[in-house]
Formats: structure tokens, C-alpha cells, sequence
């Protein structure tokens, strides 16, 4: 009873309805800042859009490490907390990779086994930045005993959501959590991510330690180069226009000033943009 003195009694609800309606309240609180969540996520999707750079998921069972992944790699303050959903608003931030690309890194909710069905469209929502990706990092724990059930279950929203998990151009299994292995287990680890091909191969990491970053971020340049080819041309002086073209639908990696004015520039392109680039500049040479 609370609200009452013992015995005394008195007006008071007895525990268990405490209860209920606490929990009615959290839900009720939960699912307004998923309704929330989604309205900001499509605001924020919207704007990114605008930034041609391109996007970078992290994905992965909750828990996996992906949010102090985010950290290592933006250095941002994001909550990595040992709980379930601690990411419920993920978060995007643009950062520069080692050899100067350019990228959205996005963080995302973790995935769980049997969520309930009520829930799942809400997930789902909060998961679009992984649909729009052109890379998803599929961060595992491979410490964990049920890191291969974890990892099916993800595979199997991916599939879901229309990614093909085993197109290795586009998903890069990365083994979190490697300062936990033991010798003889991380033997065993680097020998089965060494058997598979190199371009859908794992890269062993750890989050915490920072162990693997490089390789993390080779695996990522590389498949970015694949994915937005990069060109050099050369602008005649005064041609605004073919800039504004370039600054709108590319991302300019470099600009020197050549003789009589002229601009000659790096660009990189989403593909989808490649044809009508090929129409506006057909004298610009492909460089990667
Ligand atoms: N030992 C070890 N612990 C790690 C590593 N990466 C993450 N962790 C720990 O694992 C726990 C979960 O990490 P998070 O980064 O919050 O996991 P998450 O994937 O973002 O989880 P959700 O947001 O719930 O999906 C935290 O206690 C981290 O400190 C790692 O490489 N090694
Ligand atoms: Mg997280």
C-alpha cells in the first residue's frame, strides 16, 4: 500500500497499480520521443541530403560497441552507456578520413532479437539513415557467446530493410570488442576473416582500444573510391555556371588556378550523377 499508514489504511492505490501506471506513463513518454525522433530524423535527413558527402552507418546488435565506435572515430561526446538502447536519437557528424575523404558518419539504434511488433515500425524509422548509406558497418561483438545469432539477426533486418547484407561493397563486418579475446581466440578469428575475400573481408577492432582504426578506415576509403568516382577538368575563366553545377551535385576535392583564369578541379560524384556530369564535361578525365 502506499498513501496509507499500515493498518490504518486510508486512501492509497496498492503497489502493483503504482506500478501499472507508471509503466503506462514511461510507454506513453517513449513512444512521443519516437514520434519526435522520427519528425527530427527526416529534417535532418533532408538537410544532409544538401551535403554530398557520403554516408557511413554503423549497425549492429545493441551493445556491439557502435556508438563508442562513433566516439573513437569523431572523438564526439555520444553516450556509449552498458545498457539496451542507450542510442534511441542517433546522430550524424561529418568527418574527414586519413586520406581526406570526406564523410557523414551516422550512429544507429542497436538491433534485438524478438522486438516486439509494436515496435517495430518505430525501430525501423529510426533506421532510414542505414537504407540511404553507401556504407553499413556492421559492428559485432565477437567477445559475445551468441556473437553468431546476434549477427543473423541483423542480417536478417538488413534484409528487411533491402540491403543485402552480403554485398561486401557496400557492408563491412567489423569485429568489435578484440581486446577481450583471448590468444588463442583471436588467432582463430584473424584466421577465418583472412579466408574470406578481400573485398567483403572483416576487420578485426577494438572501440575501446582503438586497435584497427586504420584498417577500419582503409576498408572504408577503399569502398567510398568504388563507389564515387573522382574526375579532373579544367573551367574556362569565368564559368560560374559549370561551378555552381559542380558545387551542387559534387564535392570539390581541389582547385588550382591555371594560366588565363582558367579553374582546374577535383571533383567527386555520387554514380547517379556520373551520366550527366559525362554530358556536361565530356572532356574531364577520370582519375580514380
Ligand atoms: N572491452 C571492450 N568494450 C567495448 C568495446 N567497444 C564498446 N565496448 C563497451 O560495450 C558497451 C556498449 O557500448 P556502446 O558503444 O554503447 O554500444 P552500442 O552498440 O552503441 O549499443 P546501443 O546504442 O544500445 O545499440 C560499453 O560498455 C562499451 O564501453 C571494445 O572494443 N572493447
Ligand atoms: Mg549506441
Amino acid at each position: 500500500q502506499r498513501g496509507g499508514f499500515g493498518f490504518l489504511g486510508g486512501p492509497g492505490e496498492t503497489q502493483i497499480e503504482a506500478d501499472r501506471r507508471i509503466i503506462q506513463e514511461r510507454m506513453s513518454k517513449i513512444e512521443r520521443d519516437l514520434e519526435q525522433v522520427k519528425r527530427t530524423r527526416s529534417l535532418h535527413r533532408a538537410s544532409r541530403k544538401r551535403v554530398p558527402y557520403p554516408i557511413v552507418a554503423l549497425v549492429g546488435y545493441t551493445n556491439a560497441g557502435k556508438s563508442t565506435l562513433f566516439n573513437r572515430l569523431t572523438s564526439a561526446e555520444v553516450l556509449a552507456q552498458d545498457m539496451l538502447f542507450a542510442t534511441l536519437d542517433p546522430t550524424a557528424r561529418a568527418i574527414k578520413l586519413p586520406h581526406g575523404a570526406r564523410i557523414m558518419l551516422s550512429d544507429t539504434v542497436g538491433f534485438i532479437s524478438d522486438l516486439p511488433t509494436q515496435l517495430v515500425a518505430a525501430f525501423r524509422a529510426t533506421l532510414e539513415d542505414a537504407i540511404e548509406a553507401d556504407v553499413l558497418l556492421h559492428v559485432r561483438d565477437v567477445s559475445h557467446e551468441d556473437t553468431q545469432a546476434q549477427a543473423a539477426d541483423v542480417q536478417a533486418i538488413l534484409r528487411d530493410l533491402g540491403i543485402n547484407p552480403d554485398d561486401g561493397q557496400r557492408v563491412v563486418e567489423v569485429w568489435n570488442k578484440a581486446d577481450l579475446l583471448d590468444g588463442e581466440e583471436r588467432a582463430r578469428q584473424l584466421e577465418v576473416a583472412a579466408h574470406r575475400p578481400e573485398e567483403s573481408r572483416p576487420v578485426l577492432v577494438s572501440a575501446l582500444t582503438g586497435e584497427g582504426m586504420d584498417r577500419l578506415t582503409a576498408a572504408v576509403e577503399a569502398r567510398i573510391a568504388r563507389s564515387r568516382p573522382v574526375y579532373a577538368l579544367t573551367l574556362e575563366a569565368g564559368d560560374g555556371r559549370s561551378l555552381a553545377w559542380l558545387h551542387a551535385n559534387g564535392e570539390i576535392l581541389g582547385r588550382e588556378d591555371g594560366a588565363e583564369g582558367a579553374l582546374a578541379l577535383t571533383v567527386r560524384l555520387p554514380l547517379e550523377r556520373e551520366g550527366a556530369f559525362g554530358a556536361r564535361f565530356p572532356e574531364a578525365r577520370r582519375l580514380s
